[in-house]
């Protein structure tokens, strides 16, 4: 049974401007000046790879950036132009979470139930609030819009809008699946945080995560706590820290508040349960934070798994040097290690698993799915050769003021949605 990797394509106007409170990667990188032309090839030759590792592959679009309606809501005027300038001079952090980019890391933009783990035999997918950052929380119309076009089937998928957003909820990213086989009934992990006091906010509620498991009407749901100590360290989400595919789960031994309750329940529910676990001593909290080792796309292959990771876990010796023990250890399924330059997006936090979200299909339910959200070798090279053309080679801090860049940026969005066959109305835009 194929997991459909859905990509977030890393739009126009990438850029770094710190907004992400607990993300290290991000708030160190304020200021600098990003590459989106970069940014998005990267993450092209990662979808490539995972493509040839045998996983269907789609994506979802960036959104429409500058977000002026945000900008309108907050009570600035005039003509686009206008409304751009007169954010940049009062207030160029929130004119920055207009621009963001951040829909791109797909780990966030839902929560997926595959049919064999519900009570209707029906994926699940409800679209996160991400409701604790403001360039965030602007970002689940968007990607409602698309889900509901990609999975407008009903008889085969069940999309929800989101929870209110009193309770913040991030997504796939505090969300990991163990089970036999992709097609059997598995159990759902919802991690969430508390740290309360901490100098970083935790992002998923618990009730966020109960209300999902709900909806979703999950027959085998397990609660399970961030550790403050890794909120701290700079795991905003779990992913940063743990990945869960198949029977295993691949993680820090400091990922969870009750780590020993959650093995405990894994090795019940779970037959076959195999935990790859890095010890403290070995991999500290801070090096598995800046290397992003955890923050791999773990992937089925012919021969077991693959671990896709990015070149930060490559360049720390340490980390290195425990993943490869991993890889020749036969008492787990781990076989390969690629590793793919992410920089751009590693640089605001964003490592290969925040970059995709899985969706466990059934050959038929992959069929249901809207083929333009589907890639394939062709449209590789048409998605290359279009970001070649429109997207910006840079963007500097300055240039969110400049309404001509905010042009081209809508004019690259156009053509993508040209080349994909996908008209705005579609999107509930005009
Ligand atoms: O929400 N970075 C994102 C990174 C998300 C990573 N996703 C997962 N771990 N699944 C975030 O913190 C930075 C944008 C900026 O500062 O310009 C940002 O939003």
């Amino acid at each position: 049974m194929p997991e459909l990797q859905l990509d977030g394509l890393v739009g126009p106007t990438h850029n770094y401007a710190g907004l992400s409170l607990g993300n290290l990667a991000a708030t160190s990188n304020a200021g600098a000046v990003s590459a989106p032309r970069a940014a998005a090839l990267q993450g092209i030759a990662k979808m490539r790879l995972v493509h040839a590792l045998g996983a269907p592959q789609g994506l979802l679009l960036p959104h429409d950036r500058p977000n002026l309606g945000l900008l309108r809501a907050m009570g600035f005027a005039g003509d686009d132009r206008q409304v751009i300038a007169a954010a940049a001079n009062e207030d160029p952090q929130l004119l920055a979470a207009a621009w963001s980019a951040s829909s791109m890391w797909t780990a966030n933009a839902a929560t997926v139930s595959p049919a064999a783990d519900t009570m209707d035999g029906r994926t699940h997918l409800t679209v996160a609030n991400l409701a604790t950052m403001p360039h965030r929380a602007q970002e689940w119309p968007g990607t409602l819009a698309q889900l509901r076009l990609a999975f407008a089937d009903s008889r085969h998928f069940a999309v929800h809008g989101p929870v209110p957003a009193s309770f913040g909820d991030e997504g796939a990213a505090n969300h990991m699946r163990l089970a036999p086989a992709h097609d059997a009934p598995g159990v759902e992990v919802f991690v969430y945080g508390v740290n309360q006091g901490g100098r970083f906010p935790a992002r998923q509620h618990p009730r966020a995560s109960m209300a999902v498991a709900r909806r979703h009407g999950v027959r085998h749901a397990i609660m399970a706590p961030q550790a403050d100590a890794a909120i701290e360290a700079g795991a905003f989400h779990n992913d940063v820290v743990a990945v869960a595919n198949g029977t295993v789960l691949f993680a820090h031994e400091q990922a969870f508040a009750d780590r020993q309750d959650l093995l405990d329940r894994l090795d019940r529910q779970v037959p076959g349960f195999c935990l790859v676990e890095a010890p403290a001593d070995e991999v500290s909290l801070e090096e598995a934070v800046s290397s992003y080792l955890f923050n791999a796309a773990l992937v089925t292959v012919e021969d077991g798994m693959a671990l896709v990771l990015p070149q930060e876990a490559r360049d720390n010796p340490r980390v290195w040097r425990w993943l490869q023990r991993v890889q020749q250890d036969d008492g787990n399924p781990i076989q390969h290690l690629h590793v793919r330059d992410l920089r751009e997006s590693m640089r605001n936090g964003g490592g290969p698993a925040c970059l995709r979200l899985r969706v466990q299909l059934t050959d038929e339910e992959v069929a249901a799915v809207d083929p333009r959200f589907l890639l394939d070798k062709d449209r590789f090279d048409r998605l290359e050769a279009l970001i070649e053309r429109w997207w910006p080679e840079t963007i500097a801090p300055a240039d969110l003021g400049n309404p001509d860049l905010m042009q081209q940026c809508r004019a690259a969005r156009a053509a993508l949605l040209d080349l994909l066959g996908i008209a705005p109305a579609e999107l509930g835009e005009s």
